[in-house]
């Protein structure tokens, strides 16, 4: 360390001349000492020199037009490698901006450190009117897994090795590190410096489940006669693949993976039960839950998806508060997914329950109907697109080109794209998480990119896109393998609501019509393409995916063609007067 350690004689220093580091240095130091290659983030008073330092080290250091997309590329980089992404933000309204990446990650639980400057506590305490001034740990500790501030030079690296602890042992989360202007600058004895520094020894230990519960787990599946295992992010993060696959082809149980868990198995394996969704949930009598919560995305385990049929639920969570949080869990398997999912294999040995084979053939003659049903809407040709038409090139692209990352938000470019888009490898599906959030895209197009070197398609609603469109500039600047596709609908779920109060203001869900995205990104060299038939489309994506050039290809979709909310409409608040 202390590479540019500065060396230092005030007046009143003795004979010997001691080498000094600071804070901007040790920073730096513990970072690197921890693994850190990357920063996501946007410089400004405190940080902009920090950042130049850090980027003279040898750190990757990515400049964002905004700190939310460079949060969200950093959550998607700790989802990606399970080392936490560092975003790095100035004060108050740039922390702000990039705090909704970081309760994001930690609803997904997904390890990253959101590190800010703030300004000097003495004066944000007393109220004093600082430049951005704000109690910034106060307002971060309820949206994340830890919040810390460093107030010595010495404690840096105490403060950096919790955050890295915090953020990727147990559950995965997001951690919020303050770092006061002050800080930066504070000097200390270069080698007191050094030794302060902390590495962090096996961030995220193994946590085995009790036997036990592993034995319960294998008695529940062992009286199964309609078993489920659905697999969630939790398992893809897990990076326990191979375990994964065995524990399914051993048992022969369907499986259903969740969004981003789809290419963990091949969508295409013979036990995949994606295309027979709501067969399996209904008749299903025993689910074994993997890294899969049972949130709204599961109808929290009850009613009507689920049908009326008693089930028995398995879940293997490395959280114990998971458990029962919306069912009662026949059989709780707590522990890391790797270790659990072993533990299952090694106990039931050479005799593994397995899936009666009237209820597999069941499965899979509803998925062949599906599947069937589904084929000949995705040969369309129409002119404008519909989203089957055009997801259908897309669809075939994927499957040639199976290590690209998939990046994908929207409503119903969200929803008919995760149905129809086959994936054959884990990871390479990302997209709007828990929350269902819009504004992930590009941030999670350029952490992907960095974070794989794999070219990345970003298949984005224009609703979607707009959250972080700006973004363009950015991956044209890195010249960053991206090809973003925009689902051009002219608006949020359609682009032919009116304005029923009959004024010259358009409807709120409409957008511009026939606007061309593909513009915008030749405003700072990349390509950009307006694509109106699924034949353009598939040029313009495999050109783009070819060259690893940067582009944009404005889809020209009807803009009739979506529903609302895609395959959510039911969530929409419903009063029982009448619509006035
Ligand atoms: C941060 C955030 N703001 C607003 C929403 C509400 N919302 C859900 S989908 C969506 C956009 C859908 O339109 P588009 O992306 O164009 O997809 P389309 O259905 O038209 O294909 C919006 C604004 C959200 N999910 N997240
Ligand atoms: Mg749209």
């Amino acid at each position: 360390m202390a590479d540019a350690a500065v060396k230092e004689k005030p007046a009143s220093a003795p004979e010997t001349e001691q080498e000094l580091t600071d804070g901007f240095h040790l920073i730096i130091d513990a970072l690197k000492l921890n693994g850190v290659k990357t920063i996501y983030g946007v410089p400004g008073i405190p940080i902009t020199d920090f950042g130049r330092m850090a980027q003279a080290s040898g750190i990757r250091v990515l400049s964002f037009r905004h700190e939310q997309n460079a949060g969200y590329a950093a959550s998607i980089a700790g989802f990606l490698t399970k080392q936490p992404g560092i975003c790095l933000t100035v004060s108050a309204p740039g922390f702000l901006n990039g705090l909704t990446a970081l309760a994001h990650a930690t609803t997904n639980c997904f390890p990253m450190i959101l590190i800010s400057g703030s300004s000097e506590r003495e004066i944000v305490d007393l109220q004093q009117g600082d430049y951005e001034e704000m109690d910034q740990l106060a307002i971060a500790k309820p949206l994340c897994k830890a919040a810390y501030r460093v107030l010595h030079a010495a404690d840096i690296g105490i403060g950096i090795a919790r955050a890295i602890r915090a953020a990727v042992s147990g559950r995965p989360g997001g951690v919020y590190l303050d770092l006061p202007a002050k800080l930066f600058g504070q000097v200390m004895p270069a080698e007191a410096g050094r030794k302060s520094l902390v590495k962090v020894i096996d961030a995220a230990p193994a946590q085995i489940p009790a036997p036990e519960a592993v034995k319960r787990a294998i008695d529940v599946l062992k009286s199964a006669k309609r078993p489920l295992i659905i697999l969630g992010k939790g398992a893809a993060y897990a990076q326990a693949d191979d375990a994964i696959r065995t524990l399914v082809e051993k048992t022969g149980i369907p499986f259903l993976p969740m969004s981003m868990a789809k290419g963990l198995l091949p969508d295409t394996h013979p036990q995949c039960a994606g295309a027979a969704r709501s067969t399996v949930l209904k008749d299903s009598d025993t689910v074994m839950l993997i890294g899969a919560r049972l949130n709204w995305l599961l109808s929290h385990g009850k009613g009507k998806a689920w049908g009326e049929a008693p089930k028995k639920f398995i879940q293997v969570d490395i959280e114990p508060k998971e458990m029962d949080s919306n069912v009662e869990i026949a059989a709780p398997v707590v522990g890391d997914i790797g270790s659990c999912v072993k533990a299952l294999i090694d106990a039931m040995g050479s005799a593994p329950p397995k899936a009666p084979a009237d209820w597999t053939a069941a499965v899979s003659a509803k998925r062949e109907e599906n599947v069937a049903k589904m084929a000949p809407r995705l040969m369309n040709n129409n002119v404008p697109m519909d989203y089957h038409g055009a997801l259908g090139v897309l669809r075939s692209i994927v499957k040639e080109r199976p290590d690209a990352i998939l990046v994908n938000e929207g409503a119903n470019a969200l929803d008919l794209t995760r149905g129809i888009i086959d994936m054959y490898q884990p990871r390479k599906r990302i997209d709007v998480g828990t929350w269902g959030v819009m504004g992930v895209g590009m941030g999670y197009a350029i952490g992907a990119a960095i974070e794989t070197a794999k070219p990345v398609l970003a298949i984005e609603g224009d609703s979607a896109f707009g959250f972080s469109g700006m973004e363009i500039e950015t991956i044209c600047r890195y010249r960053l393998p991206v090809c973003v596709v925009i689902f051009n609908n002219d608006g949020i779920y359609r682009g032919t609501d009116v304005n029923q109060g009959g004024g010259t203001d358009p409807a709120t869900t409409v957008f511009v019509k026939g606007a061309r995205y593909d513009k915008m990104i030749e405003a700072f060299g990349g390509v950009g393409v307006n694509a109106t038939s699924p034949d353009e489309l598939k040029r313009a994506v495999n050109a783009a995916m070819d060259s690893g050039k940067p582009t944009l290809i404005n889809a020209v979709i009807d803009p009739g063609a979506g529903s609302e909310s895609g395959r959510i409409g039911n969530l929409n608040p419903q009063s029982k007067l009448k619509k006035k």
